[in-house]
């Protein structure tokens, strides 16, 4: 079969096919918002952890924060890639204070379950939309989203353990940055 190959400055029929619609353009770039809030918010969390002493902890945050941010700029690349224009977000500053580590635990659990929440509807929009093509890259949100919550509620299920134990807590600091370097070597 001929292709005739698109003139520079203009669209062949496939070009077109493979642009991504506003629609989906708009949702993903909501999603930006939603993984560069989660990074900074992380980011304070982890602030907050290293001031207080629980360098482990802070660790594990630091890295989690950057695991977010990667995960946004993947959705950069990807919108600029498929001819749309992907968006800085104006992000509301994270709180600053945190009750405990529990607390943080807590709210990182909660969070990670309402991005969960966020990539089903967007696979939703996908299908309804049929672009099987941002269909398919979504997957890899929607496995790490299984992981990042199960480590979550992991992590809970520590501290409900260790209660309001001292040197519990010693130890969890220390498992938190084996496990932070073990997750990032
Ligand atoms: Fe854990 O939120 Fe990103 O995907």
């Amino acid at each position: 079969m001929h292709v005739i190959p698109a003139k520079a400055g203009t669209f062949n029929n496939q070009t077109i096919q493979n642009m991504i619609s506003s629609k989906i353009e708009q949702a993903l770039n909501r999603q930006i918002d939603l993984e560069g809030y989660a990074s900074i918010y992380y980011l304070s969390m982890a602030s907050w952890c290293e001031v207080k002493g629980f360098k482990g902890v802070a660790k594990f945050l630091f890295h989690h924060s950057d695991e977010e941010r990667m995960h946004m700029l993947k959705l950069f690349h990807y919108i600029n890639d498929r001819g749309g224009h992907a968006v800085v977000p104006g992000l509301q500053s994270p709180p600053k204070d945190y009750v405990s580590i529990r607390a943080i635990f807590e709210t990182v659990l909660s969070h990670e379950v309402k991005v969960s929440n966020e990539i089903n509807a967007l696979v939703e929009l996908c299908i309804n939309e049929k672009d099987y093509t941002t269909h398919n890259f979504l997957q890899w949100y929607v496995s790490e989203q299984i992981e990042e919550e199960s480590l979550a509620r992991n992590i809970l299920d520590k501290l409900n353990l260790i209660g309001d134990d001292k040197g519990g807590m010693y130890l969890f600091d220390r498992d938190l940055e084996a496990l932070a370097g073990a997750e990032h070597k």
